[in-house]
């Protein structure tokens, strides 16, 4: 076939219209996409053709790339990474692959000889596919950039969810979710493969069968989905490396059961059709906690199956059998979510290709490593065994199956220790039975990662102690890393151009520490100026945008003080809350206070069921309400809320802000990559030591950090003392008179008890101990104010920031993970 079908000779030096990037070329494929992809002449066309066009014109160019990757890794038969991943949260496509080919400039000026508006197609037009709740997806999203741009063969499978997280409005301060129907235009990145499809089994029961002496078992399920792939490229940056993220659709097998139609139960028929479909319908909106929904474990076990059957589809294409399947590839599982892997891996290896088990657990155990990403109890995710039996009999068996072996393991090192038997066991028996799924992902896999350094220390010492007393060399850290050229250069083009003017050249762009170059310019003051027009910029730019699309006025003279990302209580945007009335009650009282001019920037999602963070958002906005129009204030302080915040929002804010919040109580935020993209950006940081900030502040310098607040021992220490808010109340007044004016109804017009469900649970249990912080927070945040009125040493502090953040580059991330868990290296891709 390959010999038959080859593309055009060198259609780089025709100057083809599919593949040219001259900008001759570009206008032509521009022209030629409107007519006969979207059927329409400029005149006419709406904004959605002329994106359209658009995309199609770069998705061409990405193609080429693609398919020769494609060739160059089969030849390669190089180590092949796949990330399994329940969430991507990508981001706007258009933008990233114009700089990842690197034909923005050109694209534009194609754009302004077409007589187009640029900005609009290309900023403006594009639905994002919001496939992701927050960090954890975007994460997986930054990573796939950083594997195509370090030319590792990877592929990110996941799910093609028909609706994304909810888009966000606010309406009287509260937030109303609207459903995300982002493929109602179509989706012009994603190629459906309509016969790349593997069957998917739920329910029914097993059977035992001896096959010449071995006893082999049969799953007779009573429900098959078919999962479809849609193929999205990932192109790298500057490289001709282009990877596969492949993501399932639940499709029925077919349309009717006939059955069920000749016997008159039409709409029966119709029921299990629409039930199958249903798997993908929908991206569960919960950031964190998980409840333990039916359709998400089917979800997890639908993307599941069908992306091993897929891998073990490519491995059989090039061996006889399925012995070495380990060395070809190394299975990322982000987070608990795709655990059920292990079972499935293991289900494939013994009733599909008859493998004996032995062998099948050598491959399985070394083909996964696992990534956790939170502590917080309520997310570390199980299933209880009724469940798995009624939907996923077959698996139970198998996960008895490696309990039992694991635990005799166990024993015979622990003689007697049937204490610790428990704790590891992957069964949870203590009540309605349970299966642990981080314990099944750690058993199933030969490495196990935490995010951050202290989330790692964590993990080993708390959730994971056990495991990491029994396997201490499974166990590492990779901290975390965001992509520079999404979270700089599309972002923050000014800014980009001011590092390649200091840098000398782009390379800054593939190898983030060059940015140390900035240092040797963080005390001059001709530079500092330009450093702070940048800003200043960025932050005239956020003011009008909000203006044109929010009732929101904000002064880009003012210090923007910004915190975005989900709101959980853990993470304390009510800790901010309380500063700001702090603040607000100082004026009232003395209007004369000199206080630095400051714009409280919000912006984040509520999962809708989770009541006291969507009392958050309202009271936010409340504040905001009342401060904004407050005479008095003058527009010293203002408070903004961002609806619907998302990638293309972020996009936004992140060059915008002066200081950074990282205000989670220690201990909590596992990682946190929101701190690198402000930090980045040069935003400074107000932070605690939680997460990936301890590291920041490492890199950064002490003295260029905003730090306070209780350390994670600390709030330990205080846990165990028994930890009573109201006492802090008591030693503070002004703390106690914040609460009180809440209380007072002067938010909620005359309403006292509208906020009381949060202050309540502040005076009385305060899980995340906002008020043991308070006083710290409040001293740091004033320091934060003066540190404001010398520009010079803020300057200076924020061009470090800067310089200093070569580390949390995603491509460091996934350089250590190729290095040390997936022993996966490049493979060069030439055009
Ligand atoms: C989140 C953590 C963040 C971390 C991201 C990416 C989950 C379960 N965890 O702190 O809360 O930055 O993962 O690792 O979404």
């Amino acid at each position: 076939m390959n010999t038959i079908i080859t593309p055009p000779t060198n259609p780089a030096s025709m100057d083809h219209t599919r593949t040219s990037l001259s900008k001759e070329g570009l206008k032509r494929a521009y022209v030629d996409n409107l007519f006969y992809l979207q059927g329409r002449f400029p005149e006419v066309a709406t904004p959605l053709d002329l994106y359209m066009a658009a995309a199609y014109t770069v998705r061409d160019r990405m193609l080429e790339r693609w398919i020769c990757s494609a060739r160059a890794y089969r030849d390669a038969g190089a180590r092949t990474v796949c990330y399994l991943s329940a969430e991507y949260l990508l981001g706007p496509h258009l933008a990233n692959n114009l700089i990842n080919l690197g034909i923005m400039e050109k694209a534009r000026e194609a754009g302004d000889e077409l007589g187009l508006d640029f900005d609009d197609i290309v900023v403006e037009s594009e639905e994002e596919p919001g496939l992701g709740n927050g960090g954890l997806g975007r994460l997986a999203a930054c990573y796939m950039d950083s594997l195509a741009t370090l030319q590792i063969p990877a592929i990110g499978y996941g799910i093609r969810y028909e609706f994304g997280i909810f888009d966000q409005l606010i309406q009287d301060g509260w937030q109303v979710e609207v459903s995300d129907v982002w493929l109602r235009d179509g989706n012009p990145w994603e190629l459906p493969r309509p016969k790349l499809r593997f069957g998917v089994c739920f329910g029914g029961r097993t059977e035992q069968r001896n096959d010449n002496g071995r006893m082999r078992v049969r799953w007779l399920p009573d429900l098959v989905v078919n999962g479809v792939a849609y193929d999205t490229p990932i192109l790298g940056y500057g490289v001709d490396n282009a990877n596969l993220l492949r993501l399932w659709k639940a499709e029925a097998p077919r349309s009717f059961d006939f059955q069920s139609f000749n016997t008159g139960d039409y709409y029966g028929a119709v029921q299990t059709k629409v039930d199958a479909e249903n798997i993908t319908k929908v991206l569960y909106p919960n950031d964190e906690p998980q409840a333990g929904k039916e359709l998400r474990l089917k979800q997890q076990y639908f993307f599941v199956s069908c992306s091993l059957q897929d891998m073990i589809r490519l491995y059989l294409r090039s061996h006889e059998t399925l012995d070495d399947f380990h060395l070809k590839f190394a299975a990322q599982l982000n987070d608990t979510h795709p655990a059920i892997a292990v079972a499935e891996l293991m289900r494939l290896l013994l009733d599909e290709h008859d493998m004996d088990w032995d062998p099948a657990w050598m491959i399985t155990r070394n083909t996964f490593a696992f990534t956790n990403h939170t502590l917080l109890p309520e997310a570390l995710e199980t299933w209880s065994v009724a469940l798995f039996e009624h939907l996923l009999p077959r698996h139970l068996e198998i996960i008895y199956e490696i309990n039992n072996r694991f635990l005799d393991e166990v024993r015979i090192r622990y003689l007697g220790d049937e204490a610790r038997v428990a704790r590891l066991s992957l069964i949870d028996e203590h009540g309605q039975k349970r299966v642990r799924m981080a314990h099944l992902a750690t058993v199933g896999s030969f490495a196990v990662n935490g995010v951050a350094e202290l989330h790692t220390g964590l993990l080993k010492s708390t959730v994971m102690k056990d495991f990491c007393e029994l396997w201490p060399d499974r166990f590492h850290n990779i901290t975390n890393g965001v992509t520079p050229r999404r979270f700089i250069v599309v972002s923050n083009p000014r800014l980009a151009a001011l590092m390649t003017e200091v840098c000398g050249s782009e390379e800054w762009i593939r190898n983030l520490a060059c940015l140390r170059r900035l240092e040797a310019y963080a005390g001059d003051e001709d530079f500092q100026q330009r450093w702070q027009a940048v800003k200043t910029a960025a932050k005239r730019d956020l003011a009008n945008w909000l203006a044109r699309t929010t009732d929101a006025r904000i002064d880009p003279e003012t210090l923007f003080d910004v915190q975005a990302k989900r709101i959980h209580e853990y993470k304390r945007q009510h800790l901010n809350v309380l500063h700001i009335i702090t603040l607000y009650r100082r004026l009232k009282a003395n209007p004369d206070l000199d206080l630095t001019p400051r714009t409280f920037i919000f912006g984040g999602k509520a999962a809708p069921g989770y009541h006291l963070a969507k009392l958050i958002i309202k009271l936010i906005n409340a504040v905001g309400a009342v401060i904004n129009h407050d005479p008095q204030i003058n527009g010293t302080l203002r408070v903004a809320f961002l609806p619907n915040f998302n990638v293309k929002n972020g996009q936004r804010l992140y060059p915008a802000a002066d200081l950074s919040e990282q205000i989670s109580m220690a201990g909590k935020e596992a990682s946190g990559t929101g701190n690198m993209k402000f930090s980045m950006n040069g935003a400074l940081t107000i932070g605690t030591l939680d997460g990936a900030n301890v590291e920041i502040r490492e890199e950064v310098g002490e003295d260029n950090f905003f730090l306070f607040g209780l350390t994670a021992d600390e709030v330990q220490q205080r846990l165990a003392a028994g930890y009573h808010p109201r006492e802090c109340c008591e030693g503070d007044e002004e703390l106690s008179a914040v609460l009180d004016l809440i209380d007072s109804g002067l938010f909620s017009h005359g309403d006292t008890g509208l906020f009381r469900p949060l202050t309540g649970n502040l005076r009385d249990h305060d899980p995340f101990m906002v008020l043991a912080d308070f006083r710290a927070y409040i001293d740091c945040q004033e320091a934060v104010g003066h540190a404001w009125r010398d520009r010079v040493h803020w300057n200076r502090m924020s061009i470090l920031n800067v310089a200093r953040m070569g580390k949390f580059s995603s491509d460091r991330s996934i350089q250590e993970y190729c290095n040390r868990i997936w022993k996966a290296g490049p493979v060069d891709v030439r055009l």
